[in-house]
């Protein structure tokens, strides 16, 4: 019998976790893992940075904050034929998901946001999964996604509440529950996540893992970041993430998150194949898939199409939202 999904961990608790001895720990992600995952699968992701730089937030870590002087120059939102033409690519490579982000704080009703629905139901269209990550968002404007098909949205918790203030100034945690709490409501499922190595505590890594396990439903899929350190940013100077303790990082969201899938997100150029490998094993199955995440590298296609052969790991078929599902939530 699968053990239940819980939603009442205590920060102590997912503490413990991350103290077990490492193989004790991988024992239990290995057990979370086979008992609600299907076996040798890994989901592909192709990211299309759709409106870059130019944000008016922030964000201590991120290289698109207008804020921050990082050489990025600022673009308008890309044609909706451009998106088209990147998501029949990714599609071609094997992708089976395609996630679209826009350097916005917030999603406005504007031309901007008609033509993103659009580009969402074009993509919806060619049978990929489609995601988008816009920044906040209302319910009325999650309805709308809903109803041009949207798989996921991605939003992301970041860090702790705690460690929060440190990382942003230009918006609280409560308002990235809001827009969690919308997306959820509209129907579309969550993706929510963070990143490690942004200066703080074990604990916090706890508590933001604690934060996204105590939602119910869980988000249905969990991205783990580690800190890309982008020149001009307030954080190019941290240190990289050890590769035990990003390993550490995804098992312990699959323990406690055994039904989600778990991204391996930025920073996989830093592991080396042994280490991607044990990532799979603790649990990870799913990817950014393409040389570029938004405006900083990933590894090249082909090197991870060898890698997943090596190790006998399959893409993850598409399930796509189907047009009566559509008709049917906007009923
Ligand atoms: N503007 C929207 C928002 O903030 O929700 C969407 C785009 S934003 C770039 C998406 C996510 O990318 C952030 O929440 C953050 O977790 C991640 N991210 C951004 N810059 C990063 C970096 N340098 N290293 C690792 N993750 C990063
Ligand atoms: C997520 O958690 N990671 C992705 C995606 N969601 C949108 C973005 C990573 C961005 C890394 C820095 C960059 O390329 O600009
Ligand atoms: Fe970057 Fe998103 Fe923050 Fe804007 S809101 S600075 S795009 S992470």
């Amino acid at each position: 019998m699968k053990p239940s999904i819980r939603h009442d961990w205590s920060v102590k608790e997912v503490e413990a976790l991350f103290a077990l001895p490492f193989h004790e720990l991988s024992f239990r992600a290995q057990e979370a893992h086979r008992m609600f995952q299907p076996v040798g699968k890994v989901q592909l992701c192709t990211l299309s940075n759709i409106k870059s730089g130019g944000c008016p937030e922030d964000c201590a870590y991120c290289p698109q904050s207008a804020r921050h002087n990082t050489g990025l120059q600022p673009e308008r939102l890309i044609e909706r034929e451009v998106v088209l033409e990147q998501a029949l690519l990714a599609k071609d490579n094997g992708s089976t998901r395609f996630c679209m982000g826009a350097a916005w704080r917030e999603v406005r009703n504007n031309k901007d946001f008609d033509e993103v629905v659009e580009m969402v139901r074009d993509v919806g269209a060619i049978g990929l999964e489609v995601c988008c990550t816009l920044g906040m968002l209302s319910e009325q404007q999650a309805q709308r996604l809903a109803d041009a098909g949207l798989t996921a949205y991605n939003h992301n918790i970041d860090t702790s509440p705690e460690h929060y203030a440190e990382i942003i100034s230009t918006r609280g945690f409560e308002d990235r529950l809001r827009t969690i709490e919308n997306v959820r409501n509209a129907g579309i499922q969550v993706c929510s996540g963070g990143i490690i190595g942004m200066g703080e505590k074990r604990w916090d890594r706890a508590r933001m893992l604690q934060v996204l396990a105590n939602m119910d439903p869980h988000p249905e899929s969990v991205p783990i970041n580690s800190l890309v350190q982008v020149e001009g940013t307030p954080l190019e100077n941290e240190e990289d993430v050890s590769v035990w303790d990003f390993l550490r990082m995804l098992a312990v969201a699959r323990v406690l998150m055994p039904d989600s899938m778990i991204r391996l997100a930025a920073g996989r150029t830093r592991l080396n194949q042994e280490a991607q490998a044990m990532a799979f094993q603790l649990g990870a199955n799913s990817i950014f898939y393409g040389e570029k995440l938004l405006t900083t590298g990933n590894p090249e296609m082909e090197k991870d199409r060898k890698l997943l052969a090596k190790l006998g790991l399959e893409p993850l078929e598409a399930r796509p939202t189907h047009r009566h599902e559509i008709r049917l939530a906007s009923a």
